[in-house]
């Protein structure tokens, strides 16, 4: 009897529950207090492309503004990294901004697009082999927010960090300041580093940019939902749902919340989360900065600050690492 029972268990160990990390984190969040989603979720294929619309928009400055001041200031920029260097970006995308650097500085010899989307990379590595033909380009498919390794054929050649979009405002600021001390570990000595930065700025252009009159922001946030129903195969009314963003001046921060209209019940693999009428899930901050305040963070993280472009709206920042001269 005993050995039918322990057999019994063997089995039930030997097929655990698969630990998603997304169904992890889903589920954790919507049972915290406050509600929470990391924004990093919103980016599924339908999320990526939203997102892509909302670069376009006219409320949404801050990809005109970085794209003009790279445009303007490539080769001022490029006259800061090292010879022969590879340019590391965290979070590439779609590489168009990279792409300013790169063909403004003949001196960088590989780049290192980092990003945890492995088919749009492929894809755009083949595209960027034949546009640079001297280029040495080696993708790397991982989540910059944790520790990588730069691949051996450029382990050799100085690094210059690349953080375009001003993503380091998704982060709270003292977790901004771990990710720069950790680039500055993947970087190494004599490092430099290009960060765009989005300003504190009148919220009469700040809301706007989180609130357009198309809705393509509203569906971007409601996305996350469609994506948890279609995943996870959760039961989300997205009609029930609507997108608040607000400026918290306190902390100088965009916050964007789904709120639920009515009292109500979802399921979620197994859970039920339960929602006040009214009640939110906060699913982004994106902080602003001013010149100085970023230039200070940096600072405090392992980072000289070298040199900063601005045209009033968005700020691109060279940092060296503090260490070298
Ligand atoms: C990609 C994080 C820079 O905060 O402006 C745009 C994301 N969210 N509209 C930002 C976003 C809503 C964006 N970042």
């Amino acid at each position: 009897m005993a050995s039918v029972r322990q057999s019994a268990l063997r089995v039930a160990q030997s097929v655990p529950k698969t630990v998603d990390p997304f169904a992890a984190e889903v589920i954790a969040g919507l049972a915290a207090k406050p509600k929470r989603l990391l924004p990093k979720y919103f980016y599924d294929a339908v999320g990526s492309a939203l997102f892509e619309r909302i670069t376009q928009l006219p409320e949404y400055y801050p990809t005109r503004c970085e794209l003009a001041l790279l445009r303007a200031h490539a080769p001022a920029i490029a006259s800061l990294f090292p010879p022969n260097c590879a340019l590391v970006e965290f979070g590439s995308g779609g590489s168009k901004k990279a792409r300013l650097l790169l063909g403004a500085a003949a001196t960088i010899e590989a780049y290192v697009p980092v990003d945890i989307s492995g088919d749009f990379l492929q894809q755009d590595c083949a595209q960027l082999r034949r546009e640079f033909p001297r280029l040495a380009v080696h993708p790397v498919v991982a989540d910059f927010t944790s520790p990588f390794s730069i691949p051996s054929q450029v382990a050799a050649l100085p690094r210059v960090g690349f953080f375009p979009g001003s993503t380091i405002g998704n982060f709270e600021p003292h977790e901004a300041a771990k990710f720069l001390r950790h680039a500055g570990v993947v970087l190494g000595r004599g490092a430099v580093m290009i960060v765009g930065v989005d300003l504190i700025k009148d919220t009469k252009i700040l809301c706007p940019a989180y609130n357009d009159a198309e809705g393509v922001t509203a569906k971007f946030n409601l996305n996350v939902l469609a994506r948890i129903n279609r995943e996870l195969g959760a039961n989300f009314d997205l009609t029930t749902f609507e997108h608040h963003a607000l400026y918290n001046s306190k902390q100088n921060r965009i916050e964007m919340h789904l709120a639920s209209m009515r009292r109500q019940k979802v399921r979620i693999q197994g859970t039920t989360i339960s929602f006040r009428a009214g009640e939110t899930i906060h699913t982004e901050n994106s902080y602003k900065y001013s010149v100085e305040s970023f230039a200070a963070l940096a600072q405090g993280s392992g980072w000289s600050p070298l040199q900063v472009w601005t045209d009033g709206q968005f700020s691109v920042h060279a940092l060296r690492r503090s260490d070298e001269k």
